[in-house]
């Protein structure tokens, strides 16, 4: 039993009123640990008021429901925050989590940004979703879990960890996935739900691989513009995705897409394969995983000159490394 588990099972214990909290623009994670564990403890304490209130909703993941509606602020005052999947405040959807009484942050990203009256941050799980179900087994005895609550925590156990093939799945990820599955979910809705893909969808994959490029080291990538964007009605979450579209090429240890933000910003999204990228994604208004970081640019000059730092990275690893692929 890890001590900062007590601790804020002793909280919620404490409180009748609990607000869960995520980041903006959420993925499977943030929606998956916060409806999960919203149902774990509305299950487990009836009499609390345990409510998940956000600014934003995303287009992705409608199928698992929504959230709750706001409340007064001084509603705020007498709560517990829990925010899940979140490594900085301003980050987080809901501005109003400062009002609450006392904050717990609940995350498995790198934690540069202590936040909150008490922390619970695992830096090498591979999902806050893990780290609910982790919670769930600890407690076990007196917590209660169904299958919708199974549903929400396997989602972002299986978006974050890309189908369970990063690095950061451990033994212990595939056993608490396990004791979801015995508690009973439909993977076959689920994945659809996941994975089919819009004819339009194609349609832009398809452009993607039209127009990548590879550097003379291997480095992937590619651009969307903002005409692009418009001409294929991408929503900023499609358009993010054109990542993913390049993860299986030989030899291209390093990947990267660049969105036009709209605002004269270009959004960076940085993956690799044995190499780390996330001290080059720091150098450009960045940061995040070794394998998956995030990063900012305002023209196409500055543009190259990361795809530029990039190659030479790769470089250097190749001439220093075997084995890779
Ligand atoms: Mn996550």
């Amino acid at each position: 039993m890890k001590d900062e588990m007590k601790i804020i099972l002793d909280k919620i214990e404490e409180y009748n009123r609990i607000i869960l909290f995520r980041h903006f623009r959420p993925d499977g994670d943030a929606v998956g640990s916060t409806k999960g564990l919203r149902e774990i403890l509305r299950l487990t304490y009836p009499e609390k008021e345990i409510l998940l209130i956000n600014d934003d909703q995303s287009d992705y993941l409608q199928f698992l429901g929504g959230e709750d509606e706001p409340i007064p602020d001084e509603a705020y005052a007498d709560a517990l925050g829990i925010v899940l999947d979140t490594a900085t405040p301003d980050r987080i959807s809901n501005k109003k989590f400062a009002l609450c009484r006392e904050l717990i942050k609940f995350d498995h990203h790198i934690n540069v940004n202590a936040y909150g009256n008490y922390a619970w941050v695992e830096e090498e799980k591979s999902s806050t979703c893990e780290m609910v179900v982790e919670f769930y087994l600890a407690f076990r005895d007196r917590l209660k879990i169904n299958s919708a609550a199974a549903t929400y925590l396997y989602t972002g156990m299986v978006t974050d960890s890309g189908r369970f093939r990063f690095r950061s799945v451990s033994g212990d990820t595939m056993r608490c996935a396990g004791a979801l599955l015995d508690v009973g979910i439909d993977t076959d809705i689920l994945y659809a739900h996941l994975y089919l893909q819009d004819f339009s969808d194609l349609k832009f994959k398809a452009e993607v691989y039209k127009k990548m490029k590879i550097t003379e080291n291997g480095v992937a990538y590619f651009y969307v513009t903002e005409a692009m964007q418009k001409k294929l009605n991408l929503t900023s979450e499609q358009a993010s995705a054109a990542v993913s579209y390049l993860d299986s090429i030989k030899g291209s240890l390093i990947w990267i897409a660049f969105i036009e933000n709209g605002d004269g910003s270009t959004r960076v999204r940085l993956r690799s394969r044995f190499v780390t990228i996330n001290k080059l994604a720091e150098k450009y208004r960045g940061g995040g995983h070794d394998c998956a970081s995030g990063a900012t640019v305002y023209n196409r000059k500055e543009a190259n000159a990361l795809i530029k730092e990039a190659d030479a990275i790769l470089k250097e690893y190749k001439e220093t490394h075997e084995d890779w692929l």
